[in-house]
C-alpha cells in the first residue's frame, strides 16, 4: 500500500516537518496514515474536526532530567520522558522502557501506537508511554533502586490512578516497579493503583507477568482457527528472551508447537529438539545471564553470534518479541521463502514497512502489534479494576478474561478489514477499528486541545 490521499499526505507532512528525523515515530505514524484512506474517505464529519491533524499531536510531551550516584559515588545524569499521547477513552495508559537506545522518537512511537491498542482492548485506557535512557544491564540492585527514584521524584508530578498509570516495558520488570511503586507512594502519601505489573504482595494482578506472551499465542490460535488450523505440530521460531519472548514460547508449546530458537540482542540459539524453557528462565530471570549460556548448558542445541540470523531458521511461525525494526526486508523474504506461513509481533513495531509488505504479497498471516501484544496491557487494565474493587481475581478467571479480549480484537480487526475492502488485513484492520472508537470519543468531546 502507499499513502495516495492527498489530505492525509499534507497530515504527515506536517508531522515530518514537527519531528525532524524521528524516523521510528514518523514510520509509526505512516502505517497508521496509509491504513486510514478509506477512512477519511468516508468520514467527512472527521477531516472537518481536524481529527486526523489532532491524533497525530501528543496532547503533552515531558522530558526531564534524572540524576543519580552510582555505587562509585560518582554522579549520573540521564534523561526521563513521558509522552501522554491521547486521554480521548481514558486516563493515559503504557509501559516505561529503560534502554539506551530511548529518544524522543522512540517515546513517540510507542506512545503513538499505544493509542489504537488500548482502544482495541475495549477498556478505558488512553495512550501514553515513557522511558529513560538509563540502561538497567550492568547496574547493581542499588544502582537501579537509586536511579528508579530519582526518576519517579518528577514523573510523579504528573502520573495518578485516574490520570495517567504507567508499567513496564523493555529493561523495567518486576523490581523497576517495585522500586517506583515505593517511591510514588512515599511522596504521594496514598497507597493507589498507579503502575501495573505490580507485585502480587502489593496489590498486583496474578497473569500479568505471563499477559503479553500468552495473548500473543492465543491471538496466533484465532488466527490459525480461521484457516482451521493449529498451533499443533507446528515449528515456531520466538525472537528474544525477556519477558514477552519467554510466557509466548511457554504457551506455544502447551498448545503443542514446537519453539526451535530463542536470541538476545546479541545473538541466537537454535535448538532443532525444541527449546528447554526451564534453563531459558533460569539464565534470564533468575541470573540475569546471555542466551548464549544455553548451548553451554544443553546438548545439541547450537549459539550462533548475530540476532537478525534468527529469521534464517525455517519455520511455520515466527513470534519477533525483541524490539522494533527486527524483521527488515530482506528477512522477511527469508522467512517466506523458508515456508513461514504466519508472523505475529510481540515486540512494538518488529516488522520495518517493507518487510509488512513482503508478508502482505505473500498473502501470509500477519498479526501486527497493535492486535497481537494487546494482552499485556489488558491485563493491566483488568489490575486497574482490580484495585479499584479492591478484590482481587484468580488465574483463571484473569486468564478467561485475557482469552475472551484477544479473541475479541481479532474479530473486531478482522470485522474492519472487510468494511474496509481487504478482507484479512489486519493491519488496516486493527488501525481502523482502534482509531474510531478515540475518534468519535475526540469528535463527541469537542475540540479543547
Ligand atoms: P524485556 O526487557 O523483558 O526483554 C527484552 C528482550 O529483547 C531481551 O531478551 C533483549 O535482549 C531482547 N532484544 C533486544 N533487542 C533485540 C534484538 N535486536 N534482537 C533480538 N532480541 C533483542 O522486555 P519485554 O519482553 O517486556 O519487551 C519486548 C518487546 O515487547 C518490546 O518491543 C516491548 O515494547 C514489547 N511489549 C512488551 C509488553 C510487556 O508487557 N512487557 C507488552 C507489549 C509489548 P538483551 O538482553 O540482549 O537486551
Ligand atoms: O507495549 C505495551 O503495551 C506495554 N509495554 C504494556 C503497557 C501496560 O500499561 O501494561
Amino acid at each position: 500500500m502507499a499513502l495516495t490521499n492527498e489530505y492525509l499526505l499534507s497530515v504527515y507532512e506536517t508531522v515530518k516537518k514537527r519531528n525532524p528525523g524521528e524516523s521510528e515515530f514518523l514510520q509509526a505514524v505512516y502505517e497508521v496514515l496509509d491504513s486510514l484512506q478509506p477512512v477519511a474517505e468516508k468520514r467527512k464529519d472527521l477531516v472537518d474536526a481536524g481529527v486526523f491533524e489532532r491524533i497525530v499531536e501528543p496532547e503533552r510531551f515531558i522530558s526531564f532530567r534524572v540524576s543519580w550516584v552510582d555505587d562509585s559515588g560518582k554522579v549520573r545524569v540521564n534523561r526521563g520522558y513521558r509522552v501522554q499521547f491521547n486521554s480521548a477513552i481514558g486516563p493515559y495508559k503504557g509501559g516505561l522502557r529503560f534502554n539506551a537506545s530511548v529518544c524522543a522518537s522512540e517515546i513517540k512511537f510507542l506512545g503513538f501506537e499505544q493509542i489504537f491498542k488500548n482502544s482495541l482492548t475495549g477498556l478505558p485506557m488512553g495512550g501514553g508511554k515513557g522511558g529513560s535512557d538509563f540502561d538497567p544491564k550492568g547496574k547493581s540492585d542499588g544502582e537501579v533502586m537509586r536511579f528508579c527514584q530519582s526518576f519517579m521524584t518528577e514523573l510523579a508530578k504528573h502520573i495518578g490512578p485516574d490520570t495517567d498509570v504507567p508499567a513496564g516495558d523493555k529493561g523495567v520488570g518486576a523490581r523497576e516497579i517495585g522500586y517506583l511503586f515505593g517511591q510514588y507512594k512515599r511522596l504521594a502519601n496514598e497507597y493507589t493503583g498507579v503502575l501495573t505489573g505490580k507485585s502480587l504482595y502489593s496489590g498486583g494482578s496474578l497473569a500479568r507477568t505471563e499477559a503479553t506472551g500468552y495473548g500473543l499465542c492465543y491471538f496466533v490460535k484465532e488466527m490459525l482457527a480461521a484457516k482451521n488450523d493449529s498451533f499443533e505440530g507446528k515449528t515456531v521460531v520466538v525472537s528474544a528472551s525477556g519477558n514477552v519472548a519467554i510466557f509466548a514460547c511457554e504457551k506455544a508449546q502447551q498448545l503443542g508447537a514446537r519453539v526451535v530458537a530463542m536470541s538476545d540482542s546479541n545473538g541466537y540459539v537454535y535448538d532443532p529438539d525444541g527449546i528447554k524453557l526451564d534453563v531459558v528462565k533460569k539464565i534470564k530471570l533468575e541470573e540475569r545471564g546471555r542466551i548464549r549460556e544455553y548451548a553451554a548448558r544443553v546438548p545439541g542445541s547450537v549459539y550462533t553470534e548475530g540476532s537478525s540470523g534468527i529469521w534464517t531458521i525455517p519455520c511455520d511461525i515466527a513470534l519477533p518479541c525483541g524490539t522494533q525494526n527486527e524483521i527488515d526486508e530482506n528477512s522477511a523474504r527469508t522467512l517466506v521463502a523458508n515456508g513461514c506461513k504466519c508472523v505475529a509481533e510481540g515486540a512494538n513495531m518488529p516488522s520495518t514497512l517493507e518487510a509488512i509488505e513482503v508478508f502482505r504479497e505473500a498473502g501470509i498471516l500477519f498479526g501486527p502489534a497493535k492486535a497481537a501484544n494487546a494482552g499485556g496491557v489488558s491485563v493491566s487494565g483488568l489490575e486497574m479494576t482490580q484495585n479499584s474493587i479492591r478484590l482481587p481475581w484468580t488465574f483463571e478467571e484473569v486468564d478467561a478474561k485475557l482469552q475472551d479480549i484477544m479473541k475479541n480484537i481479532y474479530h473486531n480487526a478482522y470485522a474492519a478489514s472487510v468494511e474496509m475492502g481487504r478482507p484479512g488485513d489486519l493491519v488496516v484492520g486493527a488501525n481502523v477499528a482502534g482509531f474510531l472508537k478515540v475518534a468519535n470519543a475526540m469528535l463527541w468531546q469537542g475540540i479543547a486541545y
